[in-house]
């Protein structure tokens, strides 16, 4: 029997039947058929996969789902306790699925305490060392989204506040993703957020993501509207993108979006999230000790990079307008299967023709 069928999503992910069960591996499609083709479809399906499941009626939607399989979490501490910790947050992420209410975490005295040190350190050096944007944005979420040092926000509130700003969401993410994962979810205003934080024996720096880095570094950056733009850009370049061409992407997106540098009124100041949540490395960023070379989109993305310590040089940009502006030029020779455009009102794709 056949029958047409569009695939509209797919997304894999590793997941545990049970708590002692090996993880298997899990693919959530969304599909479009029609109904009277809807039970040959499914059966079909059975005859590929272990178990096949569709979701009940109520619960479908025509939100688009984002990939999320890891590749790679968990710094190798020497503390049981906190590794227990990390796995527990980090559950909260794999069993996330959309359209769920962001999960919530009860942190611990000793995890905001870790924030506030984070927190009063770096609040006291953005004054002269972040740019004009950063410092707008974290003004108001100081005063209408519960930042400070006294706690650590929660995703859910701020995906809310950042929703109103810009239309970016943020989406739990139990730790690093593949390039091509995490930049795709740009490309759909989708923010993926680690939950859990630093240990705290190195609250300065740590080399992978962590609450401290998104709500620091990466929040006040995305309620930017122009910002907004260019990350969103990077992400929708990215869709369709060889593996080569997201190398360089996500080379770009590292020295822009995490260790980017501008100039506002002739002083160079940091917009890169990895800068404003690490007080050790955005002091060094702004000394005379590392290299500063103009952003160049051709260059930066084949800049090597640094992702356990400092940076060796930094990309400054005359301004985002210019940023984004080189960015489009560089992903137009990007090459690919197929070009798409981007819907604000239904936040979905649109394919358009073979360019
Ligand atoms: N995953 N959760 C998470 N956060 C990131 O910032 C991140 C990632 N995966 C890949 C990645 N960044 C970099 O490769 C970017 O250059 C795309
Ligand atoms: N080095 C950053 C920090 O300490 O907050 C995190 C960078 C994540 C890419
Ligand atoms: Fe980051």
């Amino acid at each position: 029997q056949t029958f047409e069928a569009k695939l509209l999503h797919i997304e894999s992910r590793m997941r545990k039947k049970s708590k002692d069960d090996l993880p298997e591996l899990e693919f959530f499609m969304r599909c479009e058929v029609q109904r009277a083709d809807l039970d040959v479809f499914i059966s079909s399906l059975k005859r590929v996969a272990g178990d096949v499941r569709s979701m009940p009626e109520e619960k479908r939607t025509d939100l688009i789902l984002f990939p999320s399989n890891l590749t790679s979490f968990l710094q190798g501490y020497d503390d049981s306790e906190y590794r227990k910790r990390r796995a527990e947050i980090s559950e909260l992420a794999f069993t996330y699925k959309q359209g769920d209410p962001l999960p919530t975490v009860e942190y611990t005295a000793e995890e905001i305490s870790t924030w506030r040190q984070i927190y009063q350190q770096l609040r006291s050096i953005y004054p002269t060392s972040a740019c004009s944007q950063f410092l707008d944005s974290l003004q108001q979420l100081e005063d209408e989204c519960g930042y400070g040092e006294a706690r650590i926000p929660q995703l859910r509130d701020v995906s809310a506040f950042l929703k109103e700003k810009t239309g970016f969401q943020l989406r739990p993410a139990a730790g690093l993703l593949s390039a091509r994962d995490f930049l795709a979810s740009l490309a759909f205003r989708v923010f993926q957020c680690t939950q859990y934080i630093r240990h705290s024996s190195s609250p300065m720096h740590s080399p992978e993501p962590d609450c401290c880095h998104e709500l620091l570094g990466h929040i006040p950056m995305l309620a930017d509207k122009e910002f907004a733009q260019f990350s969103q850009e990077i992400g929708l370049a990215s869709l369709g993108a060889s593996d080569d061409d997201i190398e360089k992407l996500s080379t770009l997106y590292w020295f822009t979006v995490e260790f980017g540098l501008c100039k506002q009124n002739g002083e160079v100041k940091a917009y890169g999230a990895g800068l404003l949540s690490s007080y050790g490395e955005l002091v060094y960023a702004l000394s005379n000790k590392p290299e500063h070379k103009p952003f160049n989109p051709e260059e930066t993305a084949v800049q090597p990079y640094q992702d356990q310590t400092y940076q060796p040089v930094y990309f400054v940009s005359e301004s985002f307008e210019e940023a984004k502006l080189k960015l489009r030029k560089y992903s137009a020779n990007i090459k690919r299967p197929f070009a798409v455009r981007y819907d604000p009102f239904t936040c979905s794709m649109e394919v358009l023709d073979h360019p």
